[in-house]
């Protein structure tokens, strides 16, 4: 398997998390997805990373299909729950982090996308972005507060799933882009989860960047 990828995408860490998390072997193939001559949109009409070539050619996108489709692969370390309201709520927890991170995005594009000019840029645009930003890390925090660490010391459980690897991915990308959101002082429990994340290779070695 080949994953085209750029390092800074949290959605491309999400899948590289996965990956090591699954020990499953693929090859990198470094992409800038805003270069006029980047070759994901060969593979992903969009034009967007992560995207995954498996043997044969055929691509899946975007990182949702991806790690739902690398669960799969093998038994190893299972990240979604097979079925009923346990992969619901999963699924939810990644809708909810990947929701996070594309409001972030979109703030981002609003402030810097060279295609616009600066009289072009919306401060309310970017405001109600922000607004998604805060809401969501608000819900993290309570849903992750709602049982004691010790009862329930990741988003989903006891095992690390699908979720831990969302939030923690997202979390990352907002100190890498917005290291001004001083997200830990209001979420202790999300720190608390960053931290032990962050112990893991498997996150240790796709720090953005
Ligand atoms: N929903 C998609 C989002 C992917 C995404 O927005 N990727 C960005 C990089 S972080 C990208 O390739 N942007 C280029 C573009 O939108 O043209 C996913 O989960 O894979």
């Amino acid at each position: 398997m080949k994953l085209i990828g750029s390092p800074a995408s949290p959605y491309v860490r999400k899948v590289r998390v996965v990956l090591a998390e699954k020990k499953l072997d693929y090859q990198m193939l470094p992409d800038d997805p805003w270069s006029a001559t980047a070759q994901v949109p060969a593979y992903n009409p969009l034009g967007q990373v992560p995207c995954l070539v498996m043997e044969g050619g055929e691509a899946l996108y975007d990182s949702r299909v991806i790690v739902e489709y690398l669960d799969t692969l093998s038994p190893v370390g299972k990240l979604i729950p097979a079925t009923g309201r346990e992969r619901a709520a999963v699924k939810t927890w990644e809708a909810l982090a990947d929701g996070v991170l594309d409001a972030g995005v979109l703030a981002r594009l609003e402030r810097h996308w060279p295609g616009r000019q600066d009289g072009e840029r919306s401060q309310a645009w970017v405001d109600r972005q922000f607004g998604k930003i805060e809401a969501g890390l608000a819900a993290m925090e309570r849903q992750l507060g709602a049982q004691p660490a010790h009862v329930q010391p990741y988003c989903s459980g006891i095992h690390l799933s699908l979720s831990d690897i969302a939030v923690g991915c997202a979390l990352g990308w907002l100190d890498f882009r917005f290291p001004e959101i001083d997200w830990r002082t209001e979420h202790p429990h999300l720190a608390r989860l960053h931290d032990k994340l962050a112990l893991r290779s498997s996150f240790a070695d796709t720090v953005p960047r």
